[in-house]
């Protein structure tokens, strides 16, 4: 077998066996599904075209919860202090993940702590933490 040969076998190997397996691979680990995790996308915007939405979250105690926080329009944060999430959406359009595990049966209040419209303190809803 020429040196051509088995250079030009590597190459058909590569692409035929491990570009496909890469890729394969890949969306597994960009899109992780573990099972028993509750994700739930949250979308904010100011009081005037919205709040939080939703602004009445519903898990059940025990439950693993994702929550994919969105802003679409200015800075905002999310308080969940119960659960000692505490975080801001800096950069609209950009999500922020917080996860926790639902451990405390009970209504918690959440919040936005950033000043960002003048209905601002109307920015509130509720975890809700059922049996
Ligand atoms: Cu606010």
């Amino acid at each position: 077998m020429r040196r051509a040969d088995v250079v030009a076998a590597i190459v058909v190997f590569a692409i035929v066996v491990l570009l496909p397996v890469g890729i394969f691979a890949y969306q597994f680990k960009e899109k992780p599904h573990p099972e028993g995790v509750r994700e739930i996308t949250v979308i904010i915007h100011t009081f005037e075209h919205g709040g939080f939405q939703p602004a009445r979250i519903v898990v059940r105690k025990g439950e693993r919860v994702r929550l994919k926080l969105m802003s679409y329009d200015v800075t905002h944060s999310f308080q969940l202090l119960d659960y000692d999430i505490d975080t801001d959406l800096i950069f609209p359009g950009q999500p922020v993940v917080v996860e926790f595990v639902a451990s405390e049966e009970g209504t918690f209040p959440f919040q936005c702590n950033i000043k960002c419209s003048p209905s601002h303190q109307n920015m509130v809803g509720q975890l809700i933490v059922e049996p």
